[in-house]
This record gives structure tokens, sequence and C-alpha cells, in this order.
């Protein structure tokens, strides 16, 4: 199959997740074109199977923004039509579901018809894509998308509720590729380098925007490092940081927690941590958390949106009330203080991440492809 997939290039989630499916789907034989703004930050290489084109945009004065849509929808047309696609795959509601539309439309005026299939991955639908200033043109995108997906039942049911939806949603959960994980794990974990031996090695991985409560992650672990000798890993960059930064000073802690940037080596870092710490205000799935299960961290996670459905209480780790700072350092010193127990949480953690794993979650994907194709 030659499959178009629209993503943004960047470190979000949707971004990953969409790099990660387009290159398995080219080792699986397909042809994958990414038609993104840059290239994908997780695109590994290109092959013959694997192509990636920009989507440029012209600038003018009148212009106060910068009119992206119209640009896409055009690169598509073309893409489509030089490249023969079959199928286009368009991760994120906004734009790109509704560029892919009219695409579609442009195209159909030439005779070439183009499946669109659209994966609405979280924040599209529960704090951007609801709000009254885009709410037509998302809902009437997912109308007229041919097949719909999100990445949790949860997101499946909040679509739902703030949408008028009469399209089909199948829920495909995002996934884990076991392979690239065991690269790290084949190479020594140098714990060594980051912390003592007596110390646990906590982690937080995100954009920093204000929905990841970053300020809650400083607040937990303030709580921990009273309890259990330990260091905090903070991954990521975004709005929060300085007020992390600061807080983490204030309270004297500044010393504990290396503020790391956004890195390409999320799984080394990953593979050097006990426990994972997400205490979002909403996540729609949080493959973050995923990753971090896939790499052995028990998680600490808020029990909000599609978490419970990752993250499963008492079991891989431990799921609180947003905000419920004091309930989510209880549980992490409670895993924390006692090996055997921690073991216990990270292997179930490292084995219900299977449950995700790519061989389990493309074959639904490509099962999606082939009936639109019918
Ligand atoms: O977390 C973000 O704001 C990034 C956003 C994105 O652009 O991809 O993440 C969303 O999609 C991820 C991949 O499907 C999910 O794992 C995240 O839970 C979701 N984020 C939210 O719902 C806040």
């Amino acid at each position: 199959m030659k499959i178009g997939i629209v993503c943004y290039p960047t470190y979000g989630g949707s971004g990953v997740l969409a790099t990660e499916l387009g290159m398995a789907l080219s080792h699986n034989g397909h042809n994958v074109h990414f038609i993104t703004s840059h290239q994908p930050v997780r695109l590994e290489f290109l092959n013959s199977n694997l192509h990636f084109h920009e989507v440029f945009i012209e600038d003018y004065p009148l212009f106060r923004y910068q009119p992206y849509e119209l640009a896409l929808s055009s690169k598509l047309v073309e893409v489509v039509e030089k490249y023969k696609l079959d199928i286009l795959h368009v991760h994120y509601a906004i734009p790109h579901a509704y560029a892919a539309y009219m695409a579609k439309q442009m195209l159909e005026q030439k005779g070439i018809k183009i499946p669109i299939v659209t994966t609405l991955h979280g924040t599209d639908i529960t704090l951007v894509g609801s709000h009254p200033v885009y709410k037509a043109a998302v809902e009437f995108s997912i109308n007229n998308s041919d097949i719909v997906t999100t990445v949790s039942e949860s997101l499946r049911s909040d679509t739902l509720r703030l949408f008028t939806i009469y399209n089909r949603i199948e829920v495909i959960y995002n996934f884990i590729d076991f392979d690239k994980q065991k690269d790290w794990e084949d190479e020594d974990c140098l714990r060594e380098t980051l912390a003592n031996n007596n110390e646990r090695i906590i982690t937080h991985v995100s954009n920093f925007r204000p929905v990841k409560r970053v300020l809650d992650v400083i607040k937990i672990f303030h709580k921990i490092q009273e309890k259990i000798p330990s260091k905090l890993l903070m991954v990521g960059d975004g709005p929060d940081r300085e007020k992390a930064e600061t807080l983490a000073k204030e309270y004297g802690i500044k010393n504990k927690i290396l503020f790391l940037g956004k890195s390409d080596e999320v799984r080394k870092i990953l593979c050097l941590s006990d426990l994972f710490l997400l205490p979002s205000e909403t996540e729609s799935f949080g493959l973050a958390a995923l990753e971090a299960m896939a790499a052995r961290n028990a998680v600490i996670s808020t029990n909000t949106g599609g978490l419970p459905e990752v993250n499963l209480h008492g079991k891989t780790g431990f799921l609180s009330n947003v905000g419920d700072v004091e309930d989510m350092a209880k549980n992490a010193v409670y895993l924390l203080e006692n090996e055997e127990r921690l073991d216990k949480f990270k292997d179930k953690a490292y084995s219900f991440a299977q449950e995700f794993s790519i061989e389990k979650i493309l074959p639904k994907y490509e099962r999606l492809y082939n009936l639109v194709l019918k």
C-alpha cells in the first residue's frame, strides 16, 4: 500500500506515534510518505519505502497568520497525485483532518479518490478541538473522514460527548516498539553517573505545558525525597519549565533534580529510572507513561482520561485524583521503600506494556486500511 502520513513533526505524543507507525509500516513493505512541516524528530532514516515531503509556506506581508492548512492541502494534492497514494492517514484533527478533506475534494475533481483515516490524539478533542472557535470545523472533519480512530476508550467517549458524531469511531491504542527498547537494554544502564547506589531515580517526561502540571511533579518529589534518598530527572521543555525550576530552588532541592531539556535519548534515560511521575490534568492515553512502563518503570499518575487504561491501579503503579500531591507522594514512597514490592510493580508494568506492543497494534491499522480501500 502507498500511505501518506500527516502529523506534527515534534516531540509531542501524536507526532512520535505517527512517526513510529510510518516507520513500522515501511518495514512491513508499505510505501510511506510523510507530509509535514519539518522532518519528524523520531524519523530515523529514509529508505526506498520511506519518504518525506516538506510543506513550505510562502510568507506575505498581508498575512497575520500563515495559511498552513492551505499549503498543506495543496501539498497533499501534489503528493497523492504524483506518487499515486492509496490512503491518507492524518494524526491530530487540527488542522490536519480539515486540510485532508479539502485535498480529497480537490482530487475528486481530477477523478482521483483518496480515503482519509483520521486518528484523534487528545487535546485536538478535549482542550483545543471542542473550543467554540474550532468546534464546527473539527466536528465536520471527523464526520467527513472515511474512518476515525481514537487512542483510548476514554477519548472515544469524550469525542462522542463533546461533538455530534455520526461516523463510526474505532479505538486503536498507542503502541511500543520493544525491539527499539532492547537496543538500550543491551547497553549498560549507567545509573551511577546520575545517582548514588542508595538513591532511587524518578523521571518525568513531557512538553511542560500547564496540562502536565509539572509543578505537581516538583511538589510530589519534594515529599518523596524527605523519606527516600532519590534524584528526579525532568525531561522535556515548555512554558512551565522556569516555574518548575524556581519551585525546586524555593524548596532547596535543585541539587537533587536534573532538568535535561528535550532529548532524543528518552529510552536511554528511562532505562535508568525506577518510577515515572505523570500528574496530568488530562491525558487521552499517556504515551510517555507507556514508554516508561516498557522500560520497567512503575507509574504514579492521575486517574484522568485514558490513564486508567494504561496504568493499572495497584498493579503497574497507582492512580490519584488530579492535584492530590499528598496521595501521589504517599503511593510513591510505598513503592520506593521496599525493593521487593517495587520490583513486583516494575515487572507488572513491563508485562502489561506488552499488551501495547507494535506487533499487536500494527495489524489493527492495516486491517482498517484494507477496509477503507474496499
Ligand atoms: O501531551 C500533549 O499535549 C501532546 C499530545 C500530542 O500532540 O500528541 O498528546 C496527546 O497524544 C498522545 C499520543 O496519542 C497521548 O498519549 C497523550 O495522552 C495526549 N495528550 C493529552 O491528551 C493531553
